[in-house]
């Protein structure tokens, strides 16, 4: 006779996230300096799976973009203006029930080139205020420290994380953070998707493809990586001093990738995929490189340079706790030829039967529960779910409504998945989904693809009222929060 079945924790962190630089807008107000974001302009005759002309960058159009003062054309320095909004955000939030909200600090609003000798006074009183509302509300943060948001300056001067010295001025942005808000942050995120410096290396780490080395961009990525790995290790070693009872976790795209078929050749290419997903929070939790990776590495002639102690720093400094996003799964195949479909600012082998969203990606619930599993089983740390949804173009009928049942069936599958993985012993301590309000793409600067319970008026050209409103799914997962997952119909 089975047990009762556990269900979710009774203080699990239902919640949403957002990222500083796809919702706050007020690119330049109150001294913030431009930010790796800001470049990022909405090209509407590219295709929505061609990351790389979304993501591309040369010194040539970054210049173009910051003689540019148009907000149109650059999406993310307009966001749905959260920064203005935030207030009435948060009360929508708070009527939904939340008890969490994940967002990101702006490095910029707090040192708008990131050198300055002193923090922006103006840009710490933002998230004073925002984190005051949050309290009233009785939502707990968890709060990104670099989430594809740093100082456009320290890309121009340093080549991004290129540069040792970087590491030093994350150090120093993340101490003025732990100090300013000890008191009411208690969970922090260090790097957003640490493992997307190798898919878009300009905005995960201001690296500028044609400064680097001739023939040396993996290399140098690598070396980035590196000088991330240790900032990561010295700021949870700082929280945890400056704030005893701060957890800090590291934050991974978990890329679940599916052989095409039981041919040991796609069996072999979807366990390296797997492997090479996990290295990167392997190094945080683990607190080292995975001998399979330094073969690799080495095999490759990559040489990372690293100070004396760097391999110290990171053994002992390691994570409390392992955050993911997770939205689709991949599918790999030694064979060529394949249909392809586009995923997370990755593409993988179309897998029959899986259905899609506009933009591609293969809705997987049981995928979460894979992931859910395969985490915990390899780190036995705590997780959270900081990332997850469905972008989808929703209608707006006549009376104002949006029926995106859509959305909600998404989520109800994933939900129960994510039961399922808590009865089978996972231990998962919060979820917040991807853009509880609708707020621009990172690949693609779109508002068309939209995530959120709530409704923006906003359109890809930034044309709107700016206007919130309530979807069907805001009443669906108010339900949920209530009843803490137990009715998800
Ligand atoms: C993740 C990012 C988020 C978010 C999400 C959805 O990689 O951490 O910032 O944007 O992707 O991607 P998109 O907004 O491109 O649909």
């Amino acid at each position: 006779m089975m047990t009762k079945t556990k269900g979710f924790p009774k203080d699990f962190l239902w919640g949403g996230a957002i990222a500083a630089n796809q919702a706050e807008g007020a690119w330049n107000v109150d001294g913030k300096g431009p930010s790796v974001a800001d470049i990022a302009m909405y090209r509407s005759n590219l295709s929505v799976e061609d990351y790389e002309g979304h993501l591309a960058v040369t010194s040539e159009n970054i210049e173009r973009a910051m003689k540019d003062p148009d907000v149109k054309k650059y999406p993310k320095r307009r966001g749905i203006d959260f920064y203005h909004h935030y207030k009435e955000d948060l009360a929508l939030f708070a009527e939904m029930g939340f008890k969490t909200l994940r967002i990101s600090i702006a490095w910029s609003r707090i040192f708008p080139t990131g050198e300055e000798a002193e923090p922006s006074e103006k840009g710490l009183q933002f998230y004073d205020r925002l984190f005051q509302e949050m309290k009233k509300h009785n939502i707990e943060p968890i709060v990104t420290l670099s989430h594809y948001e740093m100082p456009l300056a320290l890309s121009l001067k340093y080549n991004g994380w290129v540069e040792r010295k970087v590491i030093d001025l994350f150090v120093k942005f993340a101490n003025v953070c732990f100090e300013r808000y000890k008191d009411v942050v208690k969970y922090w995120l260090t790097f957003n998707e640490i493992d997307s410096i190798h898919r878009h290396s300009f905005i995960t780490a201001g690296i500028i493809p044609d400064r680097c080395p001739e023939g040396k961009i993996e290399e140098t990525v690598y070396q980035a990586l590196h000088h991330q790995f240790v900032a990561s290790a010295l700021v949870t070693a700082d929280c945890h001093r400056i704030i005893p009872d701060s957890q800090v976790g590291c934050m991974l795209t978990k890329l679940t990738t599916y052989p095409h078929t039981c041919h040991p050749s796609d069996v072999e290419r979807a366990l390296k995929q797997n492997l090479d997903n996990y290295f990167y929070a392997d190094v945080q939790v683990f607190g080292e490189y995975p001998p399979l990776i330094k073969r690799m590495l080495e095999r490759k002639n990559i040489n990372i340079k690293m100070e004396a102690d760097d391999l110290a720093i990171i053994k002992e400094h390691t994570v409390d706790f392992v955050s993911f996003s997770y939205y689709m799964s991949l599918t790999e195949s030694a064979q060529e030829g394949l249909e392809k479909t586009d995923g997370n600012t990755i593409r993988g082998v179309k897998n029959p039967y899986l259905p899609s969203t506009d933009w591609g990606w293969q809705i997987d619930p049981v995928g979460l529960k894979i992931s859910l599993i395969e985490l915990y089983d390899r780190y036995q740390k705590p997780l959270i779910i900081v990332e997850n949804g469905m972008g989808a173009k929703d209608v707006v009928e006549s009376d104002g409504s949006i029926h995106d049942d859509y959305r909600i069936s998404y989520f109800r599958e994933h939900f129960r998945q994510m039961k399922e993985a808590i009865e089978e012993g996972v231990d998962l301590f919060g979820y917040t989904s991807w853009g509880p309000i609708d707020i621009i793409s990172a690949g693609t600067s779109q508002m068309s693809k939209r995530y959120g319970f709530i409704h923006v008026d906003q359109d890809d050209d930034g044309n709107g009222t700016l206007k919130r409103s309530r979807k069907d799914s805001f009443y669906w997962y108010k339900k949920v929060i209530e009843t803490n997952g137990e009715v998800l119909d």
